[in-house]
């Protein structure tokens, strides 16, 4: 008869797996695609942490003919020795035990708590059959089973060489609501983990899609800032980059600068990606918010009343990767995806605000790009609430009567209407007569008054014709604006070829950046590109919008050309006007981007801004963009 303590126990296991068979959901989640998926990344959490003990550096995984699914590592090998107290091999208990943890616990840093971290036990309790092949001490193991039950029980097959461990499980449709693997959704995980682990290489190999990637990066989440600001414009060249322990908790921090204005801070812990935040998150902000206003400070960067800068000034066109880890992480939140513990907030503050407020002292030039960065959100969100209390005492100006200079179109639509924002009163009357009058309104702005040399914005904001702009637009300013009260869905920027016009276009576009900025991200506003100058030969003649285009015309049409430049619309008849400029089937119109406007709103304080030298200088070494914009 057998050992009757092994009995009792073997009935327990069986109970066990039989309890996570009877309510998966408990264990993974949910039995669809979700729970599906946590199968496969449970198996690979274990090779990862292999990896950041650092005793593996390969995994494989490979979604089979057969739907079942492989992992390969060349981590150490699931111990395959006899337990003392059970008399059973390691890898047994690993595979059948639910919780078989304490013992065999070699993570320091473990995912429970979330939905992974149950254990293989749980793959091994939810798959039809499972494998494993442990190379350990120069000889391949074997064992499998068949829902959570051994029926192979451990065995050598042989000689094997290095060591490592292989999984292979097909999950159980009994269980699951699909058995259909997401590629993409899965090599993103993967390759989040390559990522979060430099020394780890992945590879992902899907033979039923036909698919396959191989995931490693030397850089680490420095890597990962990079890409993720691949299509962006960086203000410094390497990622900010600080590493730090206290009290067993590891922090990792990488960020970068760029000039879009949005914030994208992705933190992770445990491998596992905080969707919802945390401790972890606070005690970044705060560090951040500190770091940056004491340098800003001890260098005397804060100008212009500016008193300190706000969280959301500090993070606005931030991209950055929060990597800790932690022994006994708490999650929680709607998805499991919220840190809890709360003494790390303290932990990651005190910590990122020490290595941050070094880094800032011994590299003052990236410091200061950083922290003007955030002076330049500080001054928009100012001059917001300047605006803010300006509509207040002056009324609501979507209510205001249309200003009379206003053309207004017959359509209601605001979809099929547009309003061109013309320079100058020659121009304006141009475009009047050229216009189809049906769906295009014609706002004339007087450009005298429009001297924005010097002027600031908030007295910008007083001027009338400016009014008359946002009157007509219809969808208010400041932080009550409201792209879809917008009387037109096509607001177009028209200006003449020359300086002013250049100004002008400067200006207009700094106003959309700082008050109207919903209507930049709904894709309302336009410039519009009239003609550089007119090519003509006998009764021939071209418009050419750019000077490159100009010459390969110049070369076609051979000699005897003549050229006119047009400085002003006025140049052109209202005809004219509406065949190169306004007729939506001829004409090219620029949307205009976030980027744009914000590279003339900072265009904008150099050139109207009150300090002398910048200024000039800017000039100088940008004389050519400021000769290209009087395109
Ligand atoms: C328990 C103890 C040791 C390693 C592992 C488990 C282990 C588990 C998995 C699962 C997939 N790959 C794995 N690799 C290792 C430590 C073994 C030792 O001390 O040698």
């Amino acid at each position: 008869m057998e050992d009757a303590s092994y009995t009792a126990e073997s009935i327990q296991v069986l109970e066990g797996l039989q309890a996570v068979r009877k309510r998966p959901g408990m264990y993974i989640g949910s039995t669809d695609a979700r729970g599906l998926h946590h199968l496969v990344y449970e198996v690979v959490d274990n090779s990862i942490d292999e990896v950041m003990g650092g005793f593996c550096t390969h995994i494989d995984i490979t979604i089979n003919q057969d739907g079942s699914v492989t992992v390969v590592d060349d981590g150490r090998g699931i111990p395959t020795g006899l337990v003392p107290k059970y008399e059973r091999p390691a890898v047994e208990m690993v595979m059948t035990v639910l919780h078989a943890g304490g013992k065999f616990d070699r993570k320091s840093y473990k995912v429970s708590g979330g939905l992974h971290g149950v254990g293989l036990s749980v793959v091994n309790a939810l798959s039809e059959w499972l494998e494993v092949r442990v190379r350990r001490e120069g000889k391949e193991h074997f064992m499998r089973c068949e829902r959570g039950v051994v029926t192979v029980p451990l065995k050598e097959l042989g000689a094997a060489e290095g060591t490592g461990t292989t999984v292979t499980f097909m999950p159980d449709r009994q269980i699951f609501e699909t058995v259909e693997f997401d590629y993409d959704t899965i090599a993103e995980k993967f390759k989040d983990l390559a990522y979060l682990n430099r020394t780890a290489v992945i590879s992902f190999k899907d033979v039923l899609a036909n698919r396959q990637d191989r995931y490693h990066f030397e850089g680490g989440i420095v890597e990962f800032v990079k890409d993720l600001n691949h299509n962006k414009t960086s203000l410094h060249e390497t990622p900010i980059y600080i590493n730090a322990e206290k009290n067993s908790i590891i922090v990792e921090l990488a960020m970068q600068y760029t000039d879009t204005y949005a914030e994208n801070i992705y933190s992770f812990v445990n491998n596992i990606n905080t969707a919802e935040g945390g401790t972890h998150m606070v005690g970044l902000r705060s560090a951040l918010t500190r770091a940056m206003n004491d340098y800003a400070k001890e260098n005397n960067l804060l100008k212009g009343g500016l008193e300190s800068l706000t969280g959301e000034d500090v993070r606005e066109g931030l991209t950055a990767i929060l990597s800790i880890k932690i022994p006994e992480p708490q999650f929680e939140g709607q998805t499991k995806t919220k840190l809890g513990n709360s003494e790390v907030k303290g932990i990651v503050d005190s910590l990122v605000f020490e290595k941050l407020s070094e880094f800032m002292l011994e590299n003052p030039k990236v410091a200061t790009v950083c922290i003007e960065r955030a002076i330049l959100a500080a001054q928009a969100r100012e001059a917001a609430r300047k605006a803010r209390d300006l509509t207040r005492r002056k009324g609501v100006l979507e209510s205001a009567a249309l200003p009379g200079k206003l053309a207004d179109c017959s359509e209601r639509d605001p979809a099929k209407s547009e309003i061109y924002i013309v320079e100058g009163n020659s121009a304006g009357g141009s475009a009047k007569m050229g216009r189809d009058r049906e769906f295009q309104a014609i706002l004339p702005l007087r450009g005298k008054i429009l001297n924005v040399e010097k002027a600031r914005m908030d007295k910008i904001l007083k001027n009338q014709e400016v009014r008359n702009l946002i009157t007509a637009i219809g969808a208010n300013i400041g932080p009550d604006c409201d792209a879809s009260k917008a009387r037109y869905h096509h607001v177009i920027i028209m200006t003449d070829a020359d300086v002013d016009g250049a100004h002008i276009r400067t200006l207009l576009l700094t106003l959309f950046y700082r008050y109207m900025r919903p209507l930049i991200d709904a894709g309302f506003i336009y410039i519009a590109q009239p003609p550089l100058y007119k090519v003509s030969k006998g009764g021939k003649e071209v418009y050419v919008y750019d000077d490159e285009a100009l010459e390969s015309i110049m070369e076609s049409m051979g000699r005897n050309v003549s050229l006119q430049r047009y400085k002003g619309l006025g140049e052109m008849n209202p005809k004219q006007l509406w065949e190169t400029t306004m007729d939506p089937e001829t004409r090219t119109l620029k949307q205009v981007t976030v980027e744009d406007a914000m590279r003339a709103d900072e265009m904008f304080n150099i050139l109207m801004g009150d300090e002398v030298e910048p200024r000039r200088e800017f000039i100088m070494t940008h004389a050519d963009e400021v000769e290209n914009l009087d395109i």
